[in-house]
């Protein structure tokens, strides 16, 4: 079934592992960061104002939706451990720091009447902690963590979500814009919308599978485009930074010739439904993706598609609304045209409309994540196509990362990211233009609904201990060292008897 190129690329990435191979320079103007979202690391989550948005209230929902009934309440305690967090960013020496800002935190009643201060002071102190030692924030303004209030009138199902997200961003620009010049609107819209409000495994926990999640996709998109426009006509003379989106995209890998089709829908489903309209010349929804939808609509007797059209004006709004693509990648899987993916033909289902399913082949490595497949070259044909398609956009990779049980020695997330590190050195030879690379994550967290049972951290975290203590594990010190030499060094080995070290100087 595997056609040739496959297995020579197989064979290619096994005789890679074991042969030594020689170390590799990163391009100079390369930057490297990690990155963590609000809800998954602050804890605090009724303090000095805050009020609840949809991970407080499903963390606390009975019966407990999440493993053993883990909830972000405590987290990481990064509401009140921030400058540990900004040590451990300079213990690893980046050059930049990823981080989101919850809503509910800034605006307590979701929208602009109300600001809280003590939620403005924890993110004013947080930025001025990483500038005092000249890292970069990077900040995401929206990370799944929606003020519940919000949820109640339909969130992102909702097109008034386009007012109450860009009145958000305009006051994140003014509060916070003087000193950020990273910007990214929305994280990974697909699992917003797809998992949010399609397949019930995050936050809100809707099943209303072929329509909710494409009402959520265009109120999103075009909530995003609004926001960048205003970054673009208020703040980007004065404040003079970038702004862009980011989105989550697997590659998917046709099991043979006959189902390339099917891994381009995928990939139209996934990262096209997003990128098409921001970064093609039409600004709209990747043709594909339209005649799917439309006709399996009409065949189950709608008037009209269930994926909602764009105006002339939104099309105009959404049209080249990112100065980057930002992009989330972490696994590949074989694509398999299925029309009948859920075994129903008649009723409205994203997967039914895609008509893919994905599986990963048995010899792959595995994270703790089920869905975390090790192929690396996956990650070379991802940047390569997006580079053919969207005529080479600047790119962001904002997540890339492991998964284990735990444990310092994680040799296994070592050969993870110096494979994907080797594979996206390939795809910027071939001429992709990478600007900067966030490894997911500076330590571990809440992992949403998989609580604190799979960990990404480059710093072992003690959930049970009171100071919620970070530990170094030996990624860290790869991290570090690669950081400092700009070096892919595949040999290198460090001492973890020896303490992380500061060498900034400052
Ligand atoms: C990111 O999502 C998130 O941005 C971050 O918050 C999170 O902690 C990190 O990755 C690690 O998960 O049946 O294959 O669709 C797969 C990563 C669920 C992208 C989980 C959806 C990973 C895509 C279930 N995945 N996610 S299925």
């Amino acid at each position: 079934m595997l056609t040739l190129k496959f297995l020579v690329l197989t064979l290619g990435f096994v005789l890679n592992c074991h042969a030594q191979k020689e170390p590799r320079k990163f391009p100079e103007h390369l930057l490297f960061g990690t990155a963590t979202a609000s809800y998954q690391i602050e804890g605090a989550w009724n303090e000095d104002g805050k009020s609840e948005n949809i991970w407080d209230r499903i963390a606390h929902q009975v019966p407990c939706p999440i493993k053993n009934c883990d909830t972000g309440d405590d987290a990481n305690q990064s509401y009140r451990l921030y400058k540990r967090d900004v040590e451990m960013a300079r213990e690893l020496g980046l050059d930049f720091y990823r981080f989101s800002l919850s809503w509910s935190r800034i605006l307590p009643t979701s929208f602009p009447d109300v600001i809280n201060q003590a939620g403005v002071d924890y993110y004013n102190n947080l930025i001025d902690e990483l500038r005092k030692y000249n890292i970069e924030p990077m900040v995401t303004i929206y990370h799944w963590d929606l003020p519940q209030k919000l949820q109640d009138l339909g969130g992102w199902s909702n097109p008034h979500i386009v007012d109450w997200f860009s009145d958000y961003s305009r006051i994140v620009f003014k509060l916070f814009g003087d000193r950020v010049k990273y910007w990214i609107t929305m994280n990974e819209p697909r699992e917003v919308c797809v998992q949010g409000y399609s397949d019930g495994s995050l936050a809100p926990l809707l099943n209303i599978t072929g329509y909710a999640e494409y009402l959520c996709t265009k109120n999103l998109l075009v909530a995003h485009a609004k926001t960048y426009h205003i970054y673009n006509d208020e703040f980007r003379s004065t404040q003079g930074g970038t702004i862009g989106i980011t989105l989550s995209a697997k590659w998917y890998e046709p099991e043979n010739d006959d189902h390339m089709e099917a891994s381009e829908d995928h990939y139209q489903f996934e990262v096209g439904q997003y990128a098409y309209p921001i970064f093609s010349k039409t600004g709209d929804f990747p043709p594909s993706m339209k005649k799917r939808i439309a006709e399996n609509s009409e065949k189950q007797g709608f008037f009209r598609s269930r994926l909602p059209e764009f105006t002339a004006d939104e099309i105009e709004l959404v049209r080249g609304s990112s100065d980057f693509l930002g992009i989330n990648h972490y696994t590949t899987l074989i694509a398999y045209r299925n029309e009948s993916v859920d075994g129903v033909y008649d009723s409205p289902s994203y997967r039914h409309d895609m008509g893919v399913i994905g599986y990963a082949l048995s010899d792959w490595p595995k994270g703790a994540s089920s869905w975390l497949n090790v192929v690396p070259w996956g990650f070379y044909k991802l940047l390569t196509k997006i580079k053919d398609d969207f005529d080479n956009p600047p790119v962001i990779i904002a997540e890339n990362g492991f998964s284990s049980q735990g444990g310092l020695n994680d040799d296994d997330r070592i050969d993870y990211y110096r494979s994907y590190l080797d594979a996206m050195l390939d795809a910027m030879e071939e001429g992709c233009d990478v600007r900067a690379y966030t490894a997911w994550s500076l330590m571990d967290n809440f992992e949403w609904l998989e609580g604190y049972s799979e960990r990404f951290g480059l710093y072992e975290v003690d959930f049970k201990s009171p100071e919620k203590t970070r530990t170094p594990r030996k990624s860290a010190y790869i991290y570090k060292e690669m950081l400092r030499t700009r070096t892919l060094d595949f040999s290198y080995e460090p001492d973890m008897t020896k303490p992380m070290t500061i060498d900034d100087g400052l």
